[in-house]
């Protein structure tokens, strides 16, 4: 390793606070599915930051509309209006078929504005008694770091020493349809779930699932919140996720790709019977909605569907895995996936996953374990059959390679 990557990574320790083990590459370029660390290696980027980036590195029209925006107005706080942001609810509203749009920033941030929305729809909508509004969860779930989403959270390392913990959620397992009626109760508001659950490893509930969902929300007057900052626009081969499932949430939350990786955008995405609860001086941020964000995600979004990048999610991502699939390695438990958004489950005596992405590194690879046994593949959206065909081959030669 050089002497430049080493002062890099030496300052980082020194000043940085650890809160990553980040695999030892040093990167200073993006441009589409590849990336250049500081030494000129190239790597085919199978994490597209964890799926923001999956319009590609560095996107020209996003750049374009980002410079041309900052030329012009950045921040103007929701004080005053700006000229982005009603074209965003236009463009973002049209693309989803919402009714009502909260522009907020981090995905978290949706999360948070969701669960608030939902319980306030629930004490002046649905009439449950003040302060016991219940949201039910699913188990492994990942929604994001704040100490309201962390409460929530079932793994030790997210939420260890971070307590005393908000009250008002019940876990039930992902993917039971029969565990979700039985904890459905006369305070529930919500359920707030992945439609794919991501951290955990790329989980796809069986089919039927989310139908069955659909159906038991609508009879118990229960919104269906859909957090899709993961699973949405594009990278399970459908602008959303649920369309695999033929159902719509009452809300849905973007968040990463919305942005295309160049600023933090999300947005929570309902109707007024849920958003309309929300009054002026109850909700705000800084910067949600600001026209720099605005004019960025609206650029994101146009790429997103003026090139094709969603049908290519879905050509790209059957190839993908098929390819996956076809690795004949001992070391292999499961391979799975939607659209361009999969997972390869290694055996327990396989080792860890992370031996695996550091030896795909050397190989040019950039991808990143999960849960000691799983490496998550992600690459963007942008990706040629040629690519996955050039990655395969180095997945198939790391998966039966001898680590003894
Ligand atoms: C980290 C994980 C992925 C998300 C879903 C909300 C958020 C995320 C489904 C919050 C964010 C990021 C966070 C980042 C790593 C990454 C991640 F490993 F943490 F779990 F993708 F799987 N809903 N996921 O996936 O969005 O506030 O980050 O904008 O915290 O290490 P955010």
């Amino acid at each position: 390793m050089s002497s430049s990557v080493i002062d890099f990574l030496a300052t980082e320790r020194r000043l940085g606070t650890h809160n990553y083990e980040p695999i030892g590459v040093v990167l200073s370029r993006g441009e589409g599915v590849w990336v250049w660390d500081t030494e000129g290696n190239r790597y085919l980027d199978c994490l597209s930051a964890y799926s923001a980036v999956s319009q590609g590195h560095c996107h020209p029209k996003i750049l374009a509309a980002m410079v041309e925006q900052a030329h012009r107005l950045t921040l103007t706080s929701r004080a005053f209006h700006n000229d982005q942001l009603a074209p965003f609810y236009e463009e973002i509203a049209a693309l989803t078929g919402s009714h009502k749009v909260l522009p907020m920033n981090s995905g978290a941030e949706a999360v948070e504005s969701a669960i608030k929305s939902v319980r306030k729809w629930g004490y002046e909508v649905k009439g449950v008694p003040d302060g016991q509004a219940e949201i039910i969860v699913c188990a492994d779930n990942f929604h994001g770091r704040t100490l309201g989403i962390v409460g929530f959270s079932t793994d030790a390392e997210t939420r260890k020493h971070f307590g005393p913990f908000a009250p008002g959620f019940k876990l039930i397992p992902f993917g039971d349809a029969a565990a979700l009626e039985a904890a459905i109760m006369p305070n529930t508001v919500a359920f707030l779930v992945e439609p794919i659950q991501g951290e955990a490893g790329v989980i796809i509930p069986p089919a039927g699932y989310f139908t069955k969902v659909r159906e038991l929300c609508t009879a118990n007057n229960v919104m269906l919140v859909l957090d899709e900052i993961q699973t949405g626009l594009g990278r399970t081969g459908k602008l959303l996720a649920e369309q695999h499932e033929g159902v719509e949430a009452d809300v849905t939350l973007l968040g990463k790709a919305l942005s295309g990786g160049f600023y933090p955008v999300s947005a929570v995405l309902s109707n007024n019977e849920v958003l309309g609860t929300l009054k002026p001086g109850q909700h705000g941020s800084t910067f949600g909605g600001n026209p720099l964000a605005c004019a960025v995600a609206r650029a994101a979004m146009r790429v997103l569907v003026e090139e094709g990048m969603i049908e290519n999610a879905a050509r790209q991502g059957a190839r993908f895995l098929e390819g996956l699939k076809d690795i004949r390695a001992n070391t292999i438990r499961d391979v799975r996936g939607r659209g361009l958004m999969l997972a390869v489950e290694l055996h327990p005596e396989a080792g860890r996953a992370r031996r695996y992405c550091d030896a795909l590194q050397a190989k040019g690879i950039l991808a990143k374990d999960t849960h000691e046994h799983t490496i998550r593949i992600a690459p963007p959206l942008v990706i040629t059959g040629d690519q996955v065909d050039w990655a395969l081959e180095r997945f198939a030669t790391t998966l039966t390679q001898d680590f003894s």
